[in-house]
């Protein structure tokens, strides 16, 4: 049987069958993504109104990729005090939005509640607004920073209102990469025990990836078969969101970007091979506008939200600082073939 007949069957594939679809035909790749995509979503493309709040730049952490930590190439360090905070969540509740998504820095001065008791703050003047929140990175610097288990910090945040976790700093799960792109963060396997601990507790979460940068395409493969195999287990992963690596004021220092050919492949493959995920994400904020639009006839099926402003991918030079407009982004969804539809934070049609 081909392969091809093989992923039309809907059986699954393995490590290296994945591989091999970075040979295929690029068209007949994305025809394979496509019908996946059209069997689990039709022509719908799901958007979130939400927010990305990122309330310190101040890290304790040094990731070679990182153009937003404040202590490298970016002498501008901020804390937001909870005021700040709850004053954007305040504008954005007003005009619509159903999700707030917040991701800090490392930031070790600000103590542990700094961190936790905004979320409650949050859910307790604007209950209906999902909190999407706590990377496993932040979860694990947490940890180790105040002494405390990953089960008692997923406890509080639990307790203190957060509903969801987002994706952030899975990277590359391959640990050599890893150690060179990231070293002294949370591992791979950290990373995974504390997704894993999340979905115990009823709880959902994302998982994203960073590619484009020193990684082989082995490596992506092996960083999706690492994440079937927990969603095997837990069922707990809404979303993958392959993030492109954007390469300004950071020191990974790669002259080449990656294409847009590898990249909607990468989607595509993505889509293949995580038979058990259901929304593949094309982050527009990494890839751009027109190539997420694009990434719809190659397996994506959501595009994230309309995000406001966003201060991690806009340091390494991502056009998002300042997000886009609801009415454009239906009307480009619309006018590239597929139907908008405005989800919640857990994929229920609204
Ligand atoms: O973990 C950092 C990435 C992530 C760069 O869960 C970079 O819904 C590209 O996780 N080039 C944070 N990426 C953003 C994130 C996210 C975004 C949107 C939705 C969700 C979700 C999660 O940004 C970090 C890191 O992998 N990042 N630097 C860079 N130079």
């Amino acid at each position: 049987m081909s392969l091809r007949d093989k992923i039309t069957r809907g059986e699954r594939i393995d490590f290296d069958e994945a591989l091999l679809l970075y040979e295929m035909d690029f068209f007949e790749l994305g025809d394979l993504a496509d019908s996946i995509r059209k069997k689990k979503h039709g022509k719908k493309s799901y958007y979130n109104i939400n927010r990305h709040i990122n309330p310190t730049n101040v890290c304790a952490d040094v990731c070679k990729f990182c153009a937003y930590s404040a202590t490298r190439k970016n002498p501008n360090q901020y804390t937001m005090t909870h005021n700040q905070i709850m004053e954007i969540v305040k504008d954005i509740d007003s005009r619509g939005a159903t999700e707030v998504h917040i991701v800090s820095a490392h930031n070790p001065n600000t103590g542990m509640d700094w961190y936790l008791e905004i979320f409650k703050k949050i859910k307790t003047a604007y209950p209906h607004l999902h909190v999407k929140a706590l990377t496993a990175a932040e979860v694990d610097f947490l940890s180790r920073q105040y002494g405390k288990s990953y089960d008692e910090i997923l406890d509080l945040m639990v307790e203190n209102g957060v509903d969801s976790m987002p994706g952030g700093g899975a990277e590359i799960f391959d640990e050599k990469v890893r150690d060179f792109i990231c070293k002294g963060k949370v591992t791979s396997d950290q990373w995974f025990e504390i997704h894993r601990k999340w979905h115990e507790r009823g709880k959902k979460s994302n998982v994203t990836m960073l590619f484009g940068h020193i990684e082989s395409r082995a490596h992506r493969i092996d960083h999706m078969m690492r994440i079937r195999e927990l969603q095997d287990k837990t069922g707990g992963f809404n979303c993958f969101i392959p993030l492109v690596y954007q390469t300004e004021n950071n020191y990974l220092n790669i002259k080449e970007p990656i294409t847009a050919n590898e990249i909607l492949k990468t989607m595509a493959i993505s889509r293949i091979v995580l038979d058990n995920v259901a929304n593949l994400k094309a982050y527009w904020v990494t890839s751009t506008v027109n190539l997420a639009l694009v990434a719809q006839e190659f397996g994506a099926n959501d595009l994230d939200g309309t995000i406001e402003k966003e201060s991690i991918n806009s340091a390494a030079g991502a056009k998002s600082a300042n997000g886009v407009k609801l009415e454009d982004f239906r009307a480009l969804i619309k006018n590239s073939g597929f139907i908008p539809v405005e989800r919640d934070s857990l994929y229920n049609e609204i």
